[in-house]
């Protein structure tokens, strides 16, 4: 069979040739907070969910008089009012959670400047042909779900069989478990899982996991810790992960997904927007992929000052994947840095980006960033490589963001 010969891409077309492959590639979005309709709309969409994201309410006490206390004793809408007028009239919305809601508004063909407007456009959207509209502006296929088997509204909506939709994967979160266990061991407890204070019998937490993991069928377990986190250690946290989370990830052959470095409610008043960042301790990590090497590890990290020392610990495990720029790293000047030392030193054999999307179409905004700031680090790769003396060809350039945004992810995750 003859073989097209593959044409190399000339260094002045490298950019224009990856935006379009970035452009024209379906991305896999590896943790976000979306939720599957059947999941009796436990998920969150339309323009005042948008404008009064986490992200958002933070921003608007520093652009407002309002109190937290006023705040929360608004509704829905009259919070996004205030943040509108806050953010949108009052002020620019340059910060890059307010121009994503622009980007979106944008995106959906609506003016950019019509709260009114754009209330009435998403009042009359078909939630399910929404999200195929929004996913396909957002140039994803999947999303990845955050799913918590001890949050007592998503628990029942497990319970009653879900049907698959293929657009979401689940997860297996546990937060409760590993983080506030002395708070969440008496409902493993009250389910007829055997459970104490101490977290001194493992039995019980395999047997709700290997319950969950046959309902909710993971893609992975998932966990978000502290920058204090330590491994191994003498605590009920430590004894949870060695001897049932990560046994039960090898049972299961599902990954972990490790989310390392939140200081947890600096700041309590503003609720969800209240949590902060710090450095974390990495030979954590470094001990879960020597002594655990056969569970395979999704790593992402709050601190900028964590990064280096990821890429660094990647070079050494090669079960530990790192993903994504999360949350406060999620901004184009940090994302350009933390992608471009991942590249010198993993190649492609990272995974670049995860929306964290809380609000469905937060994915048009956010794959739109992480298409505008990878083009020109990759295409800069490219043409490092031919000043070096190697060209790409439009093939190489599609199957290397292939790996990135998929390929990668797909194979962490297959049995
Ligand atoms: O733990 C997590 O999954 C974090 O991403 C969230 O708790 C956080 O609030 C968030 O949405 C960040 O983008
Ligand atoms: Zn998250």
């Amino acid at each position: 069979m003859t073989t097209v010969p593959q044409v190399s891409v000339a260094s002045a077309d490298l950019l224009a040739a990856v935006e379009q492959e970035l452009n024209a590639a379906r991305f896999i979005d590896v943790h976000t907070h979306l939720f599957m309709p059947a999941l009796r709309n436990l998920g969150l969409w339309g323009i005042d969910q948008l404008i009064t994201y986490h992200y958002l309410e933070a921003e608007l006490f520093r652009s407002s008089r309002i109190t937290p206390r006023q705040y929360f004793a608004l509704s829905k809408r009259e919070q996004a009012d205030a943040i509108w007028n806050a953010l949108f009239v009052e002020n620019t919305p340059v910060s890059e959670a307010a121009r994503g809601v622009v980007a979106v508004l944008h995106g959906l063909g609506l003016g950019t400047s019509d709260l009114g407007e754009a209330r009435e456009f998403f009042a009359s959207q078909p939630l399910d042909r929404h999200i195929d509209r929004v996913f396909e502006l957002g140039g994803i296929s999947e999303a990845v779900m955050t799913n918590d088997p001890l949050d007592p509204e998503e628990a029942p909506a497990w319970e009653h069989g879900p049907a698959h939709d293929p657009r979401f994967h689940p997860v297996l979160r546990l937060d409760r478990i590993l983080n506030r266990w002395p708070d969440h061991w008496r409902a493993l407890e009250s389910k007829g899982y055997e459970a104490d204070e101490r977290g001194s019998s493992m039995d019980g937490v395999r047997r709700f996991l290997a319950d969950w993991v046959r309902r909710m069928k993971p893609v992975y377990m998932a966990v978000s810790l502290p920058d204090t986190f330590q491994f191994p250690e003498d605590s009920i946290r430590g004894r949870l992960l060695a001897q049932a989370i990560l046994p039960a990830c090898r049972e299961f052959h599902l990954p972990l997904s490790l989310m390392i470095g939140v200081r947890y409610q600096v700041n309590p008043a503003i609720r969800l927007a209240g949590d902060g960042a710090g450095k974390a301790d990495l030979r954590a990590v470094e001990r879960l992929c020597a002594d655990f090497g056969e569970n395979r590890y999704l790593v992402s990290v709050l601190s900028r000052e964590n990064q280096h020392e990821l890429c660094v610990y990647a070079r050494k495990f090669s079960n530990l994947m790192p993903f994504g720029c999360w949350w406060f790293l999620n901004n184009p000047s940090i994302v350009e840095e933390i992608t471009r030392e991942r590249i010198e030193m993993l190649g492609t054999s990272f995974i670049p980006q995860h929306s964290d999307a809380r609000v469905l179409e937060q994915v048009i905004y956010k794959w739109r960033n992480t298409r505008r700031t990878m083009a020109p680090i990759l295409a800069n790769a490219y043409g490092l490589l031919a000043a070096d003396g190697r060209a790409v060809t439009r093939e190489e350039i599609r199957r290397d963001i292939h790996r990135l945004f998929r390929g990668n992810f797909e194979k962490w995750i297959a049995p």
